[in-house]
């Protein structure tokens, strides 16, 4: 077992295989049943490449072969920093089989959250394109590789400079012992409440009930033509059921580059989609272009949204403009999912957030002293169950803070349940800001903005937006000359932070307002900022 993994409690574990949750199924055999029954029908198309079953299941195999043969062992983390392509899939596919953990990185991440991460991770190889959107992966690699001395390996997909082409990664498979279902599979990266990322480990039969159950919920069949817009990484694209559901189910994944409406309509047209997933801000995006666009959008039967609230009204408009249904998911990496299903009358599908995907996800609703509120009543959210983490990776003492004694675990988000078990997200208590589905950690933006000489004081607050739901306010006391907001946003992206990070506004101020406790007051510093009281 990985050493850093909480798993569950035994009578918990005996309960989900009783029970059929835990069915004893790798994720690399997950790809294995869909190749032996349609090796010949399509499972991803990126750009002009067309793989099949039998062609993705065979590269997986191949590569597994070639990372054993590179001397890359089972449970060695491997940081997979891949855009969306055909290469992410082989890859996991191959890591899964071998037994080796990918860490999932998002693209936008830069070389503040790839070094923590390969040092968090120990990770023994960097996965990269050559270039992806004008960033050259290379030189980041050689930075990860001065800082994060566990990084033995530095794989290229495309032109690999001094590095290894993922190309050349190829070897005669050979049997591989392989992992066992109950072994972590993948490490996904949490939304972040702390100055550090963390990291989320998900076993092989927790996630392969996550995405066939997933998959089950949204429909997804062997005619399923799904649509990866968002970046494949994150677990909502991956595996919610994503891309690793509509293979599990036989369909066939579309890798989209960008989840503009330009790339994305193109793809719904050519490739005859049917599936796809959103953030809110996309959604508006999509909305405003298909009323101009020529596209043929027809095909098109399900839009699942998540990662942010969905406003009521936008949610009205997809059926009409976008001629599709829509399925409201609310997810974390951590685990939970809630979505709203097929048979789910109208209102309940455009005003919540759906109900829990498994009948043991345990789920209360508790105030500050973590007592249950009253029935319909709002409090934060705790849950547990069958694919739901029990502790971060190798973080104990953030774990004391994250779950309660009896292993539930703290979401920050604030929701309301109504009585036929939908819930509503209606705020969080977490200090994170979700800028159109993209979690911009507090702390950790701070701590950075703290190392600039011109600020002395800093507090990262969301304040409220009509495209992005929120942005981000730097709220600085300065030391000497005020800064600019260009001058910081130059300093983070200097130090390496991913461009979703920066501030989208800056205030200087004479002081912050506090609590009672002297912590600095981040409603009414957002009230401040939004003219609201005081
Ligand atoms: C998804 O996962 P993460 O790990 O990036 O972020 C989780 C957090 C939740 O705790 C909640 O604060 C927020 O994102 N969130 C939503 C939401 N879905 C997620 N807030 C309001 N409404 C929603 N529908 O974001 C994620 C993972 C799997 C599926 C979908 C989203």
């Amino acid at each position: 077992m990985l050493n850093g993994f909480t798993p569950w409690p035994a009578q918990f574990a005996a309960r989900y295989r009783e029970r059929g949750y835990w069915q004893g199924r790798t994720l690399g055999s997950v790809l294995r049943r869909a190749a032996l029954a349609r090796p010949t029908a399509t499972a991803v198309v990126d750009g002009e490449r067309r793989w099949s079953y039998r062609e993705l299941d065979e590269r997986a195999d191949r590569l597994a072969a070639g990372l054993a043969a590179l001397g890359i062992a089972p449970e060695e983390r491997v940081l997979v920093h891949l855009p969306n392509t055909a290469e992410f899939l082989a890859l996991s596919f191959a890591l899964f089989r071998l037994g080796a953990v990918p860490v999932y990185a998002l693209p936008a991440h830069r070389e503040t959250e790839i070094v923590q991460l390969a040092r968090l991770a120990e990770a023994v190889a960097y996965v990269a394109p050559d270039t992806h959107l004008g960033f050259d992966h290379r030189e980041l690699a050689r930075s990860v590789r001065a800082q994060a001395p566990s990084v033995r390996h530095v794989l290229v997909a495309g032109e690999p400079a001094e590095f290894t082409a993922l190309a050349a990664v190829d070897a005669e498979p050979d049997p591989l012992p392989g992992p066992e279902p109950s072994d972590v599979a993948l490490l996904l990266l949490s939304g972040g409440t702390t100055g550090t990322p963390k990291l989320i480990p998900r076993t092989h039969d927790d996630y392969a009930y996550n995405l066939a159950a997933a998959a089950e919920a949204a429909g997804l069949d062997a005619d399923t033509r799904y649509l990866a817009a968002l970046p494949v990484a994150h677990n909502f694209p991956l595996a919610c059921p994503g891309v690793l559901g509509t293979l599990h189910a036989g369909g066939t994944v579309v890798l989209s580059p960008t989840p503009s409406p330009e790339d994305a309509f193109r793809l719904i047209e050519r490739e005859r989609i049917t599936v796809t997933a959103l953030v809110p801000p996309l959604v508006l995006l999509w909305l405003e272009d298909a009323a101009h666009s020529a596209a043929d959008l027809t095909s098109l039967r399900l839009l699942q949204v998540g990662g942010a609230r969905l406003q009521p009204e936008t949610a009205a408009r997809i059926a009409p403009v976008l001629g599709c249904r829509l399925q409201q998911v609310f997810g974390m990496a951590e685990g939970l999912l809630t979505m709203t299903r097929p048979d789910d009358p109208e209102d309940l599908v455009l005003t919540t957030q759906g109900r829990p995907l498994a009948a043991d996800d345990e789920l209360r609703v508790v105030d500050p002293q973590d007592r249950e509120v009253a029935p319909g009543g709002t409090g934060e959210l705790q849950v547990r169950g069958p694919y739901t983490l029990r502790g971060y990776y190798r973080a104990e003492e953030q774990n004391r803070a994250a779950f309660t004694a009896d292993g539930y675990f703290r979401t920050g988000d604030l929701v309301r349940q109504l009585p036929g078990g939908h819930l509503v997200v209606t705020g969080r208590t977490k200090d994170v800001i979700n800028r159109g589905g993209d979690k911009v950690p507090v702390q950790e933006v701070e701590q950075l903005l703290l190392t600039h000489p011109a600020v002395h004081e800093v507090a990262l607050v969301g304040l409220p937006d009509r495209e992005l739901g929120e942005r981000s306010c730097a709220c600085v006391i300065a030391r000497g000359a005020p800064p600019s907001r260009a001058e910081l946003t130059a300093h983070l992206t200097a130090l390496g932070l991913a461009a979703f990070k920066l501030p989208d506004r800056l205030a200087v101020l004479e002081r912050l307002p506090r609590t009672a406790l002297g912590k600095v007051d981040k409603r009414a510093l957002a009230e401040l900022l939004t003219g609201g009281a005081r």
